[in-house]
């Protein structure tokens, strides 16, 4: 019989870098004075984010929300925008907050990523982008989209708020669409506290973010356009340039953790493992199962509660679906008839306890738990 956990196991935990090794650039950044607006540690920050993420160009925000909101803004985009609903509420709340209507597009069963194949079906003389999420790091149908993108004359924004890291087949995946957003918030495996960034190939969109992101000031004597304040802060950086020191060996731990769940995973019926990618391309963000409830014997919300009774406090992400806020009530795109695969997704997905410093021996105490349950429907069935 497996026994709770003394202390409650979470989703996620941050991950810290040594504090004295924070403390000591923090000091640097008390005797500088610099404490915000660009400073030196904004700047080294995102120079290193550059190399790592092997991106062109590079804007960092307060967090990934705002660089989402202000990066749709900097494209200028109007009307609709055809996206996902079986995703985080910042996403379409970038929308909303952009006057920008959303166009809720099914998903892949497989992926759970935007089905690309539904995506063209859905374009009006309205729509004006594609906005994408790289669900739990996993990549979309990129090649697809863009080509849908490039005959329709759209942009195409990816949400890769989980996708720090990622690679398509060794390219990084912010190499794809017009701009990806980053989220460097206290969950993500690199974290500024809070933070976010944009990576994109157009130089032009340099300064319309720098406007954006600082109030549209110009110059001490001008102000160009009315923006907001979504800056990066010394202290968040400097945080994330001792994350980043230590994030190789975070995936190597979160790459073991994750082969562990797999291994005590793979001979229960009815549970998927959702996270697929292989070491070289992950983002090791999140570790996530589905459970189908015909076979498995247990519902996805059944199990979730279960786990919560060991101290297991895993996730539902995500849930509600976003085209099921109240506020999307009236567009046709966001019937639930129109959204089978994310009606079911919703229903069935379940993001497990995941970071470098959860013990194996807690996962596999963790997978004991999913068994039981299984073995002892499958026994009450067979009365
Ligand atoms: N797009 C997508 C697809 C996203 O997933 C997100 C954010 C965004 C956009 C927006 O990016 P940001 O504006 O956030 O940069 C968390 C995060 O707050 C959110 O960033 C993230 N996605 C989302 C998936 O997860 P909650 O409401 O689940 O957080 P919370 O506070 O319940 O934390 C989860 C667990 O993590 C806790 O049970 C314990 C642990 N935890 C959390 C915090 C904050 C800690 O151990 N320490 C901590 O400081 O949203």
């Amino acid at each position: 019989m497996a026994k709770a956990f003394e202390q409650p196991i979470y989703v996620t935990r941050p991950l810290l870098p040594d504090i004295e090794d924070v403390t000591e650039r923090l000091k640097t950044v008390w005797d500088s004075r610099q404490l915000t607006n660009f400073g030196k540690q904004h700047d080294e920050l995102s120079r290193q984010l550059k190399t790592y993420l092997e991106v062109g160009h590079i804007s960092m925000f307060s967090n990934g929300t705002l660089a989402l909101l202000l990066g749709l803004k900097a494209l200028k985009l109007t009307g609709e925008v055809i996206t996902t609903p079986f995703t985080f509420p910042a996403t379409v709340q970038a929308l909303d907050w952009n006057n920008l209507t959303p166009v809720f597009c099914d998903i892949d069963p497989v992926t759970f990523n935007i089905d690309a194949d539904k995506i063209e079906a859905l374009i009006t003389e309205k729509t004006s982008a594609i906005l994408a999420v790289h669900v739990f790091g996993n990549p979309c149908e990129v090649e697809k989209i863009q080509a849908i993108a490039d005959k329709h004359g759209l942009k195409v924004i990816y949400d890769g708020a989980h996708a720090f890291g990622s690679k398509i087949n060794g390219v990084p995946i912010s190499s794809f669409g017009d701009m990806t957003m980053f989220s460097f918030h206290a969950t993500k495996l690199f974290n500024t506290i809070e933070g976010g960034a944009l990576a994109y190939s157009d130089p032009a969109l340099d300064r319309q973010l720098d406007l954006l992101r600082n109030f549209g000031i110009a110059s001490a004597e001008e102000v160009v356009l009315s923006g907001l304040n979504a800056k990066m802060n010394e202290v968040q950086a400097g945080v994330g340039l001792e994350v980043l020191k230590v994030i190789e060996e975070e995936r190597h731990k979160r790459h073991a953790v994750k082969k562990a769940y797999e291994e005590n995973l793979a001979e229960i019926q009815g549970i998927r493992v959702l996270t697929v990618l292989d070491g070289q391309s992950s983002s090791y963000q999140y570790f996530v199962i589905e459970i189908d409830e015909a076979v498995f014997g247990r519902s996805r919300n059944a199990v979730h509660k279960e786990l919560q009774k060991y101290n297991v406090f895993a996730r539902k992400y995500f849930y509600p679906l976003c085209s099921d806020f109240d506020w999307y009530s009236e567009l046709p795109s966001a019937r639930p008839e129109h959204l089978p695969h994310a009606q079911q997704a919703v229903q069935q997905v379940l993001a497990m306890p995941y970071y470098g410093d959860l013990p194996i021996s807690s996962v596999a105490e963790i997978c004991g738990i999913i068994r039981e349950l299984y073995v002892t429907q499958k026994s009450l069935s067979q009365i």
